[in-house]
């Protein structure tokens, strides 16, 4: 009879630690909410400040204490986003990075471990369109290249049309007003230029992350390529080995976002983490499917179920347990379902079907061990 009683410390020979992103003051799910979901123990949230604002230590406790409020902890950080006179190179950098320096310590005295961030010129993420019926009811994001107008203005008006009051990252109406001026910016910022800009970056910042416990992790580029002729440097594992070859520390890591990496079909996303986790360089994982649409990278975002895109999510989160990964992740992007239309990407509902499916390829990967 002793054999049945399944000690789990038998079996935690890798753990996730399940998180899911919360928006603060700007979003319209509580924490109420997202701690009815079973084993979520990690909010990544951030400050709504603009890519170059100190973060005030007040403000990240008070954002603290809410989190711990519920029961969960405040770990992970996404985003502290990089001012674009970083990216670009400018001379005004060297006051930016000290900013982020300061947020950095801030973050540290918070007991914050790891801080995603990206290196995206000018935008974050972009979709040709967040909403895209399906036959069911619900609605999911697609990227379309063809569909990708020539000026970046273009597709935001066709766009935020559809998300009510909401806005993508980069998108905001202030940063939209300037957005000739910050494109200008990156003129004549080649791919190998923009590199050399983030190895300063990471140059400067490192060394304050080993003192303070911090681990960066980069996010990639979505979708992993160049748009509106912006050089972009995070699309597969090529690139992930130059950043990882920049400033040689435990501490100059990556966010493995699935769903980013895995809409390029080239991109063999359970090959990356076995190599990157070989080397423990993945604190952070993003856990989503996607569904290609053609060999060109176009891609619509799917429920994160492998059945219904076409990334093999058990082979991803069997990539993770092989190699002991005891970092933290989240589900990235879900469908608006049920009749959710909140932020694109970002409602309750899927998200929530996401993690009971993403823990339940994990249990039984772990007692499989
Ligand atoms: C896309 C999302 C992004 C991501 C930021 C990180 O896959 O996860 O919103 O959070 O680009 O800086
Ligand atoms: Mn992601």
């Amino acid at each position: 009879m002793m054999g049945l009683i399944i000690n789990k410390g038998d079996y935690k020979m890798s753990e996730i630690k399940m998180g899911f992103r919360w928006f603060n003051s700007d979003d319209n799910i509580s924490l109420q909410q997202i701690s009815q979901i079973p084993q979520v123990s990690q909010i990544v949230s951030a400050l709504n400040l603009s890519a170059g604002d100190v973060w005030p230590l007040d403000a990240i406790k008070q954002l603290k204490k809410s989190i711990n409020s519920q029961g969960f902890e405040f770990k992970v950080v996404e985003s502290v986003n990089v001012n674009d006179d970083i990216k670009a190179g400018l001379p005004t950098r060297d006051e930016y990075i000290e900013n982020y320096i300061t947020s950095l310590k801030n973050l540290s005295l918070a007991g914050v471990e790891v801080v995603c961030y990206n290196f995206m010129p000018v935008f974050d993420w972009i979709r040709t369109n967040l909403r895209a019926p399906s036959n069911d009811g619900s609605f999911s994001m697609q990227f379309k290249k063809a569909q990708l107008p020539q000026s970046p203005l273009k597709l935001s008006e066709s766009v935020t049309e559809t998300i009510n009051s909401y806005t993508l990252p980069g998108w905001e109406a202030d940063r939209l007003a300037g957005l000739t001026q910050i494109m200008h910016k990156y003129d004549g910022v080649t791919e190998t230029q923009l590199r050399e800009n983030l190895a300063y970056f990471l140059k400067a910042i490192i060394p304050v992350c080993e003192q303070e416990h911090i681990t960066m992790a980069i996010h990639p580029d979505d979708p992993p390529m160049s748009v509106f002729e912006l050089p972009r440097i995070y699309k597969n594992i090529e690139d992930m080995r130059l950043i990882e070859n920049m400033v040689p520390s435990q501490q100059n890591a990556f966010t493995i976002c699935t769903g980013s990496l895995g809409e390029n079909p080239q991109n063999d996303v359970p090959a990356i983490i076995t190599e990157m986790m070989s080397r423990g360089k993945v604190p952070f994982v993003h856990l989503r499917n996607v569904r290609h649409l053609n060999a060109l990278g176009d891609f619509e975002e799917s429920a994160h179920e492998s059945s219904t895109g076409s990334l093999d999510m058990f082979q991803i989160m069997k990539a993770l347990s092989d190699s002991g990964f005891h970092g933290y992740a989240r589900p990235d992007h879900g469908r608006d379902i049920w009749g959710e239309s909140g932020r694109p990407g970002y409602g309750l509902f899927d998200r929530a079907l996401g993690i009971s499916y993403l823990n339940g390829l994990w249990e039984s990967l772990q007692k499989m061990r």
